[in-house]
């Protein structure tokens, strides 16, 4: 039998219409810690699980705190691209990899030269008044530090999908239609555990889905290849 990373390499090969689907794994590599790995963030002890700390509710109501606690937790700016970001964009270039979907928000794939990135969750480096809209830059935030206020007095917020909030319906619909029409579709770094970003897995109708993941996931069985390792050390492979 074939090493499945060998099989991985000929998939993509032979293939120009690759989708990426990935999560806070494909970022530990470049030093951004993950969520629910044993040394990811719901590991860590804070005055209220990560997931409060990172709701709607809690930036309404605790402000201050969340500000405290986003500059602190997901803030990464010294983190750069490593080998799986770099050859995600090289197989764009190429011409073999369509799309990435990501649940991740720290720009990575576009500071490796990624264009088509889908970013279900949002992003880092955007961020808007939540009370008139505004588009401000992110150095609003993440240079500062209280609670950053528009000039109209709203609370500047990041454009990141916060717990409670629905996500952005054009960037679902550009995923969904991305994974549907994929022959390969690569998913990677991802606990698959977060709603509803990990159900576009099922809109995949092709018969190479290829999982990479550290740990076992709920969907390891609906995959055509498994591979457990890290998706870095992976793509340097294929
Ligand atoms: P998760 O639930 O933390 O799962 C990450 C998965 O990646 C785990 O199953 C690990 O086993 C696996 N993993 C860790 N390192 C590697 C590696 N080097 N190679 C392969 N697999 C690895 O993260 P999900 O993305 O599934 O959860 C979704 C949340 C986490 C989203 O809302 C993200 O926005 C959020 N998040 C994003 C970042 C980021 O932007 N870099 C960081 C932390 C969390």
């Amino acid at each position: 039998m074939q090493e499945p990373a060998a099989v991985l390499r000929q998939w993509i090969a032979e293939s120009g219409n690759i989708v990426f689907f990935g999560g806070a794994g494909v970022s530990t590599e470049s030093g951004i810690p993950d969520f629910r790995s044993v040394d990811g963030l719901y590991r860590q002890t804070w005055s209220h699980p990560p997931e409060v700390m990172l709701s709607h509710t809690f930036f309404e109501t605790h402000t201050e705190e969340f500000f405290d606690f986003y500059r602190r937790k997901l803030l990464f700016p010294d983190a750069r691209p490593n080998a799986a970001h770099l050859r995600l964009a090289e197989l764009e270039r190429e011409g073999r990899l369509r799309a990435v979907v990501t649940q991740n928000i720290d720009g990575l794939h576009q500071q490796a030269g990624s264009r088509n990135v889908l970013e279900l969750h949002g992003s880092v480096h955007r961020a808007y008044c939540a009370a008139c809209g505004r588009a401000h830059p992110a150095s609003a935030i993440n240079a500062g530090t209280g609670v950053p206020r528009c000039a109209c007095g709203g609370v500047i917020r990041p454009d990141v999908v916060l717990y409670e909030e629905a996500l952005d319906d054009d960037t679902v619909e550009r995923a969904v239609r991305a994974i549907e029409a994929a022959e390969v579709l690569l998913v990677a770094g991802t606990s698959l555990a977060v709603f509803p970003a990990a159900g576009l897995l099922n809109y995949y109708r092709g018969r190479r889905l290829a999982l990479i993941n550290l740990s076992e996931t709920a969907y390891d069985h609906q995959a055509d290849l498994v591979i457990h390792e890290k998706i870095g050390e992976v793509m340097k492979q294929v």
